[in-house]
């Protein structure tokens, strides 16, 4: 089985983007032993902080952020990092050529079920000559990204990456201690029979969304005209990583719940990096109204509505979204 470098390098990865990416898995293998410990290690439950989110913290939140951003700034490649678990962004080196933002804990509310949890990470061109200490220079679009991925902590330890140059799965090799390509080109089927959204929201949906699910519900006998199953993870990196394998559709669409919070998901360290795995394993991923990786970042911290996936949904719930803002 081929090693990670060599098949960087053979997508044309530079010495410094394969040496920050060992860097992000160097703090990935860690979390992963430290998950794997789970109550032995003492790593479950949580603190008594909130993050930037409002949102409580693991103490696997916190341990996390900490190794990925010690460790990511140590290698002085970066002049800056973003994190999920820090309210501002956080100086590197001055020189650094790339950007990295973060979720270091992804689904940390599976943490204390031992259940799927990730890391998901992007990586940026640093502009020439900025400010490290200026959060706008990560204000950058999902097309400019050189590097996206997330670390999936389950049974195995497993990683997706991208490059541009299509998305690759890799397995960690707990007895050599590295990543080992397991499977070389991801392709995302446009049709599929599954999806996943949290349901329970339902009824905060706007209606193109409520439109399009109350067709998979009606099954054979609705308007599609098949049986379609749910899923739900509750953690984007497990129901995303899902949709690699095998396929499907996934949702987290803007709901009116609390209108001043419409969106759940952010844009910055998971829709698009998310977004840009799966574009490159020939699916979509959408606002509901616009290319996510087109997206205009105004804050580092920003939510977005995201549906991604079989190209074919994808399109067909931005078709209802068109439809929907055309009668407005
Ligand atoms: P946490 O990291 O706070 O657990 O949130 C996970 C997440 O951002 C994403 O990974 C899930 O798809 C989604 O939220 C789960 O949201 P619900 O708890 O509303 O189902």
């Amino acid at each position: 089985m081929r090693r990670l470098a060599p098949v960087l390098r053979q997508d044309g990865a530079d010495a410094d983007l394969i040496s920050l990416i060992k860097t992000i898995l160097a703090a990935c293998k860690e979390i992963s032993f430290r998950v794997g410990q789970g109550a032995l290690s003492g790593v479950l439950g949580s603190t008594l902080d909130e993050n930037i989110q409002g949102e409580t913290q693991k103490k696997l939140d916190v341990l996390a952020n900490e190794l990925l951003k010690d460790m990511i700034l140590e290698s002085g490649l970066v002049m800056a990092i973003s994190s999920e678990e820090e309210e501002s962004t956080v100086a590197g080196n001055p020189n650094g050529q790339f950007l990295v933002t973060f979720d270091p804990l992804d689904g940390s509310s599976n943490t204390d079920i031992n259940s799927l949890i990730g890391t998901i990470f992007s990586i940026l061109p640093a502009p020439a000559k900025a400010d490290p200490a200026d959060p706008s220079i990560f204000l950058q679009p999902g097309t400019a990204q050189i590097a996206a991925g997330y670390v999936l902590y389950g049974p195995s330890t497993m990683l997706a990456l991208t490059t541009g140059k299509g998305t690759r799965l890799y397995t960690l090799d707990k007895t050599y201690g590295g990543f080992l390509l397991t499977q070389e080109e991801v392709a995302i089927p446009g049709v599929t029979a599954e999806f996943a959204v949290n349901m329970s929201n339902q009824r905060h949906w706007e209606a193109p969304m409520q439109a399009y699910i109350a067709d998979l519900l009606q099954g054979k006998e609705g308007p599609r005209g098949k049986n379609y199953n749910m899923r739900w993870i509750a953690a984007m990196v497990g129901d995303v990583h899902r949709i690699l394998c095998r396929g499907g559709i996934f949702a987290y669409p803007r709901d009116l719940k609390d209108p001043k919070k419409p969106d759940k998901l952010r844009l910055m360290y998971e829709a698009n990096p998310i977004g840009f795995i799966v574009e490159q394993a020939g699916g979509l991923c959408s606002t509901g109204r616009e290319r996510m990786l087109d997206v205009a970042p105004e804050d580092i911290h920003q939510r977005v509505p995201v549906i991604l996936g079989a190209k074919n949904e994808v399109n067909r719930i931005v078709s209802y979204h068109q439809e929907f803002d055309a009668c407005k």
